[in-house]
């Protein structure tokens, strides 16, 4: 049986990748930090798993990442631990620098240290393009990393990390380069969420909400797939005879407006102009005005397509958070 760490996983990514591994067979090791408040909500679906467990640490702990690494050797090691809002990484660069980059640092110098023939992904991001594009309009492999963000920072700092170990110490160590991936286990301050959780508890207030929906920049282009595609590209990485690091994206872009105007749409045919309003407190000092993927060369070496479409992605969104507000509404 193969085995398998996840780092980062009682997040949205990490609770899809741990259903997908169980279900083909994986030991599931899942490092979760000590927290004063319940974080294993996502992992209803494996928690009882008797191949699944827990284990206590912090990917910016590097005592506990060497003992956890030593300990486990592991078929694979996946590292999606992150402080991953962009924003907030404008508050917290400090955490970012530990968390993203330090951390993946930890986790690459165990595996250099104690378990070299483990298998290693890392989550790079489409973030650590920036304002770079190419001359067609996308980003591949091939696009130059310009990040606009402490965040994208440090991501692209953690990327070059796992191609300096890969090549000076040949590790099996690669990232993907992954553009936005939402579903409803998506946190709630990204903008996806965000909106699809106001529109469910407009809906379940009879329309009666006092607040309006409070949101920064709608001018941005994001190109925004289902997590669990995402979480199977991850795994297809880690089945290729060598180290390759790969864009993954459904190759379509859509604005912020888009976004927000589909799901209020679904959520009823309502016209969102009259539930939004902008607050400059969500307006990043620096934005990445335009995301795209081109992700032809996963697609053509390793047959990863993604299967939910955009629609269908803001369709289940809104119907899960149309639900999940009724529910509370019974419960209060
Ligand atoms: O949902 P977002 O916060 O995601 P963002 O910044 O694109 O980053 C996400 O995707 C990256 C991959 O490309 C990951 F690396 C990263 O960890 C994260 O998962 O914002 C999307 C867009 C931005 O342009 C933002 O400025 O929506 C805009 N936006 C407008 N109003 C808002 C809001 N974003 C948030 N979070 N909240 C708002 O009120």
């Amino acid at each position: 049986m193969n085995k398998a760490l996840i780092l980062g996983v009682t997040g949205q990514d990490g609770s899809y990748l741990s259903e997908l591994l169980l279900d083909k067979g994986y030991i599931v090791d899942g490092l979760m930090r000590r927290s004063s408040v319940p974080t294993c909500y996502r992992l209803y679906n494996v928690i009882s798993n008797p191949n699944f467990k827990i284990i206590e640490g912090d990917v910016s702990d590097t005592a506990s990442i060497f003992r956890i690494i030593d300990d486990g050797q592991y078929d694979e090691v996946y590292n999606l631990a992150a402080m991953s809002h962009v924003g907030s990484s404008f508050f917290q660069p400090y955490a970012v620098a530990y968390i993203d980059y330090l951390g993946e640092l930890n986790v690459l110098e165990a595996i250099r240290k104690y378990s070299p023939p483990n298998r290693h992904y890392f989550a790079g991001t489409s973030e650590s393009f920036g304002s770079s594009i190419n001359k067609d309009g996308f980003q591949n492999e091939l696009t130059p990393f310009l990040p606009n963000s402490p965040y994208a920072v440090c991501k692209v700092a953690a990327e070059m990390m796992v191609r300096v170990y890969r090549e000076s110490y040949g590790l099996w160590a690669c990232y993907g380069i992954l553009f936005n991936h939402e579903s409803p286990r998506r946190g709630e301050n990204f903008l996806t969420r965000k909106v699809t959780r106001y529109i469910g508890r407009l809906i379940a207030s009879d329309f009666q909400l006092p607040e309006k929906l409070q949101l920064g920049n709608l001018n941005s282009f994001r190109d925004w797939g289902h997590a669990q595609d995402f979480v199977r590209a991850m795994w297809m990485m880690l089945q290729q005879d060598k180290p390759i690091d790969y864009v993954v994206g459904t190759n379509k872009t859509h604005s912020v407006k888009e976004f927000v105007e589909r799901a209020f749409q679904y959520g009823g045919g309502l016209d969102y102009k009259e539930y939004i309003e902008i607050n400059p407190e969500f307006i990043r000092p620096l934005e990445v005005p335009f995301l795209c993927a081109d992700s032809s060369r996963i697609r053509l070496e390793l047959g990863w397509k993604p299967e939910i479409t955009f629609d269908e992605l803001v369709d289940e969104m809104v119907s899960h958070d149309i639900k999940v507000a009724l529910k509370e509404k019974d419960y209060n």
